[in-house]
C-alpha cells in the first residue's frame, strides 16, 4: 500500500517509516512534487491534521494522512499545545521554543506535561482520525541530543532519561506518534 505522508518534517517522516516498517510504502511530499508550506491556522490538532491532509488530498487525489502534535503543559493550562511549533513567535525555532518553556515553568512545581499526537487519514475518500499520548514531565535544563523539538526537555512517564537521551529507537516504542501510528496501523491491517 502506497500513503502519502503530508509532512515537511523530516524527523517525523523518519519516525514514522521506521514504526509503520516495509507493509506501508511512505512517499514524502518531496516525492510527489509538492514543496508548498501546508498551512495549518487551525485551532486544534484534529483540525491541523485534516487541513494537512485535506490540502495533499485535493491536490494531488492521492491517500494520505497528516499529523499534527503539541505539547501540553499542566501548569500552564495546556499551553503550548496546538501552538507548539511557533510558541516563542518565530516557527519551528525549537530552542527558542524550548527556552521560553523553560522560562515560563521557572519556579513552578508541577512540571507535568503531556505529548498528544493527532493523524488525519483520508483513504478512498474518506476521512479517520486517529489519537496518541504520552504523560511525563519537563525537566529543567536540556539534555541529550537525539530526536526533535521539545525532546531535550521531555521525560516520558517511568522513565529517568529525556526523549532526546532515550534515542529513536526506545521513543518509537512508546512516544505519542508511535501511539498515534499504531491505531493507524491496526486500521489499515483491519482493512
Ligand atoms: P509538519 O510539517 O508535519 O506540520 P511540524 O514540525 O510543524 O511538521 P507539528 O506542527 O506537528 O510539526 O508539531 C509542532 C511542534 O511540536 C514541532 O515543531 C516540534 O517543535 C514539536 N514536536 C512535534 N512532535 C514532537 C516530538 O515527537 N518530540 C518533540 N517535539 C515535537
Amino acid at each position: 500500500m502506497k500513503l502519502v505522508f503530508a509532512t515537511n518534517n523530516a524527523h517525523k517522516l523518519q519516525e514514522v517509516s521506521a514504526i509503520l516498517g516495509d507493509k506501508v510504502e511512505l512517499l514524502s511530499l518531496k516525492a510527489i512534487g509538492c514543496n508548498d508550506d501546508i498551512p495549518e491556522t487551525a485551532d486544534t490538532l484534529e483540525g491541523n491534521a485534516l487541513m494537512k491532509a485535506r490540502y495533499i488530498h485535493e491536490r494531488y487525489h492521492c491517500d494520505c494522512f497528516a499529523d499534527d502534535t503539541g505539547l501540553e503543559v499542566e501548569a500552564l493550562n495546556g499551553a503550548p499545545g496546538v501552538y507548539s511549533a511557533r510558541y516563542a513567535g518565530v516557527a519551528h525555532d525549537s530552542e527558542a521554543n524550548m527556552q521560553k518553556l523553560l522560562k515560563e515553568l521557572n519556579g513552578k512545581e508541577n512540571r507535568k506535561a503531556r505529548f498528544r499526537t493527532v493523524i488525519a487519514l483520508i483513504l478512498d475518500n474518506k476521512e479517520y482520525l486517529f489519537d496518541g499520548i504520552v504523560n511525563g514531565e519537563i525537566v529543567k535544563e536540556k539534555r541529550g541530543g537525539s530526536g526533535f523539538g521539545y525532546d531535550p526537555i521531555f521525560v516520558p512517564e517511568g522513565e529517568t532519561e529525556t526523549f532526546a537521551e532515550l534515542g529513536e529507537e526506545k521513543k518509537n516504542l512508546i512516544s505519542h506518534r508511535a501511539r498515534a501510528v499504531q491505531a493507524l496501523q491496526e486500521f489499515l491491517n483491519r482493512g
